[in-house]
């Protein structure tokens, strides 16, 4: 596939607890983005960050009236109208987006730019289900609220910037579930979100599981946003994410799961979008989960052994 790679790069951190993974973007980059797409024989170009105002300029306790309680709401917004903007954009020209976090806030950005002009659907590697409101969040970090957010669920209802146009729960597939507060895995048994547990991949392996996530993500749209949430993978792979878990998936089974859905790609030409969030340099060992960050990416982007 000839794809024309923009990277864009988001170092946002408003959404997290642990400060860090606003240097994910600079990581990744650092590890060899480029030059390994570049040698799966995928051209990149790099658009470089987006402004993400400081943590430290604003008092994080700053609540907006009627939305509960949810840090940096106000500058979230901001940041994902412009990444919005800018993933828009690069479609546009003809482009392909890669958006590197950052924390998870910033798919509200991410697929709302993706859903501007087309009906897409998601694939969400994550050992969380980021399905939590202002109201029912037990941090209040927006990182753990995202597909809430884009769903249009509880208080997102009327955030235009939140709230995507053109996607559908029955288009969302959560894969690699392994940790969710009591409030979340009610909101998402009530959804029709499709959600795969960590217990659906050791039953079922990890193949067969991202199939049917493609088969839920591409049902009746014109392409599909993947997003990569780093503590996806066991922390013995990925020990640099802020919110680890244990019992995620191996390396193996996380670059199967990409080429899986890069093998799709290349028949069916779904991928719309892609991003990569959570790497956290200050939590990493030898910038290692940036590397594997690297590598997911280019699997999913059609690298090939042979
Ligand atoms: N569920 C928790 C919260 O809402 C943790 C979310 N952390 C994540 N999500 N990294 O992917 O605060
Ligand atoms: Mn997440
Ligand atoms: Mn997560
Ligand atoms: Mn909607």
């Amino acid at each position: 596939m000839n794809r024309q790679v923009q990277i864009i790069g988001v170092p946002m951190d408003l959404g997290a607890d642990r400060r860090g993974v606003d240097m994910g973007s600079s990581t990744i980059r650092y590890a060899g983005l480029a030059d390994e797409l570049e040698a799966a024989g995928v051209e990149t170009t790099d658009a470089g960050d987006l402004p993400v105002p400081r943590a430290e300029e604003r008092d994080p306790e700053t609540v907006q009236p009627n939305e509960g309680s949810a840090k940096f709401l106000q500058e979230t917004a901001e940041v994902c109208t412009d990444l919005a903007d800018e993933v828009a954009e690069t479609l546009d020209a003809g482009q392909f987006p890669l958006v590197l976090g950052g924390d998870h806030s910033i798919a509200i950005g991410t697929v709302t730019g993706a859903a501007r002009d087309a009906d897409i659907g998601v694939i969400w590697f994550d050992a969380h289900g980021d399905f939590n409101t202002p109201a029912t969040s037990p941090s209040g970090n927006v990182h753990g609220m995202p597909l809430a957010a884009l769903l249009g669920i509880g208080d997102f209802a009327d955030t235009e910037w939140a709230n995507a146009p053109n996607l559908s729960e029955e288009n969302v597939a959560i894969v690699g579930l392994r940790r969710l507060d009591d409030a979340e895995r009610e909101a998402i048994r009530e959804s029709d979100v499709t959600a795969f547990t960590m217990s659906d991949i050791d039953e079922r392996g990890v193949v067969p599981v991202v199939e049917d996530a493609l088969d839920v993500a591409t049902d009746g749209t014109d392409g599909v946003h993947v997003s990569l949430d780093m503590d996806w993978l066991d922390p013995k792979e990925a020990p640099g994410v802020g919110t680890p878990v244990r019992g995620g998936v191996t390396y193996r089974e996380a670059h199967s799961a990409l080429e899986t859905v890069a093998e799709r790609d290349e028949t069916e030409d779904i991928l719309r979008t892609l991003e990569v969030v959570e790497v956290n340099a200050i939590l990493d060992h030898h910038n290692e989960t940036a590397e594997l960050a690297t590598e997911l990416a280019a699997s999913a982007l059609g690298k090939r052994i042979l």
